[in-house]
């Protein structure tokens, strides 16, 4: 085993793991400690969790958001792409997933709840990252294109019928899933999304706007049911399976660290420059490379803001219409819920934030609401679920042996975003 052979690069990845362990050592007790003022969600009322924020010092639980207004449920009727959609990136990818190979998992955690939950607090998109293994298709971190027992999480089956399930559950909301695809069996993901169920909700990639037109309405949407739309970053899809290429239907800024710089919103490499015109749909990604959860509420509080306002421009005035992120529901307040609704005000109604839409009043004509300075807003009640967010609790996220880590943090940090 050559491995842990490392030379100098040893040096920096010592520091660098460092780095990232200081927020576990520091925060051991920190659930005890939140369980002593909202003990749950419950304590703090409809679509409002509990949790704090040590890494902007704030260290004593509060009241936090914790589900997304549904911006259609107030403005209804415009086409999909005005409307600003929360996504999870690596939605599958969750702290303290069961270990189904029986293997130990060495890899990164992006999350914290399930997927059923993430939909049913409001995130419409999904980042899945899909490979062939064990003979079926599964959700995967990467290694060079392959998944392997200790990156593997689960059959992508599960989580495509937990999206089955909602959609059956929620008859006018519209789910968009982003596929990160090492997938070469013929006809696999084909195959996986009729298994599952999802066929029915189909959006057909020969009906989706190819020169940067609006989409249909959100209603014409339901109305057809086409309410599932699915990408794939694999282009020879679109003509094989009829599965969307990506990025011919949306630009997309820079993922990891690139896309967390202040100031700066540059596409990523397989996309158009942000301010093409010619696909109507704008990712926007804003999570680093490295996923740490103590870190979230802090990259979800102003830095986001200032991000969704930086990469409105570079777009050329475009409001995304996803916001993908690690960890959704840790933040300092109102956290990417905030941000959202605040894109959605203004693309949808030219408010402040959506809350602020008045269904059928034109456009700027804005109802006054009572906001507390940074106090969490509960969601309308037409907009919000009766769901939680079931935190499992675990402050670490690379709870996995450390001389594994050390050992393969390169081929972690290489290969983890390919
Ligand atoms: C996108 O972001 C990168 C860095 O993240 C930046 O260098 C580039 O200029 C940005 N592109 C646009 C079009 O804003
Ligand atoms: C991976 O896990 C499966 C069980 O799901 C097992 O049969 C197989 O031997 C494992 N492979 C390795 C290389 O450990
Ligand atoms: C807003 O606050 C004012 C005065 O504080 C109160 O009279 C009014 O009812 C509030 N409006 C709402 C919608 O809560």
């Amino acid at each position: 085993m050559k491995l842990c052979n490392r030379g100098a690069d040893g040096h920096r990845i010592f520091i660098l793991l460092f780095l990232i362990s200081i927020p576990l050592f520091f925060i051991p007790t920190a659930n005890t400690q939140l369980l002593d003022s909202c003990s749950t969600a419950a304590d703090c009322g409809s679509g409002l969790y509990c949790g704090n924020c040590p890494s902007l010092g704030k260290t004593q639980p509060f009241c936090t958001r914790g589900q997304a207004t549904i911006p259609t449920s107030i403005v209804s009727g415009l086409p999909f792409n005005k409307y600003t959609w929360l996504m999870t990136h690596n939605a599958f990818s969750i702290v303290d997933a069961p270990l189904l190979t029986g293997s130990q998992r060495i890899t990164f955690y992006n999350q914290e709840d399930s997927v059923t939950n993430q939909l049913t607090n409001g995130v419409r998109g999904l980042m899945l990252d899909m490979y062939d293994f064990q003979n079926d298709i599964w959700l995967c971190h990467s290694f060079r294109g392959q998944c392997y027992n200790f990156t593997s999480f689960e059959p992508a089956i599960n989580t495509l019928k937990e999206v089955e399930a909602f959609m059956t559950k929620n008859p006018s909301e519209i789910v968009t899933i982003i596929i990160e695809d090492y997938v070469h069996s013929p006809k696999g993901l084909t195959r996986v999304f009729s298994d599952a169920g999802l066929d029915k909700y189909w959006y057909p990639v020969e009906k989706m706007p190819k020169k940067g037109q609006n989409w249909p309405t959100v209603n014409d949407m339901v109305q057809n049911n086409h309410r599932l739309l699915v990408f794939t970053s694999d282009s020879s899809k679109e003509s094989g399976e009829g599965i969307a290429y990506q990025w011919r239907y949306m630009v997309e800024n820079e993922s990891g660290d690139p896309g967390v710089v202040p100031g700066s919103c540059s596409n990523r490499k397989e996309s158009k420059p942000l301010n093409s015109r010619s696909s109507s749909l704008f990712l926007m990604n804003y999570f680093p490379t490295i996923p740490v959860q103590n870190e979230a509420c802090k990259e979800h509080s102003s830095p986001l803001a200032d991000m969704a306002g930086t990469c409105y421009k570079s777009a050329g005035n475009v409001i995304p219409n996803f916001v993908a992120v690690n960890f959704y529901m840790r933040s300092d307040g109102g956290g990417v819920f905030d941000v959202v609704d605040r894109m959605n005000g203004q693309s949808l109604c030219g408010c402040s934030t959506v809350t602020s839409c008045q269904a059928g009043a034109p456009f700027g004509s804005c109802k006054t609401i009572n906001a507390s300075n940074t106090t969490p807003a509960t969601p309308g009640s037409a907009g919000s679920f009766s769901g939680s967010v079931q935190l499992t609790g675990a402050a670490s996220t690379v709870n996995i042996p450390s001389i594994f880590v050390l050992c393969l943090f390169p081929f972690l940090i290489t290969f983890y975003l390919l």
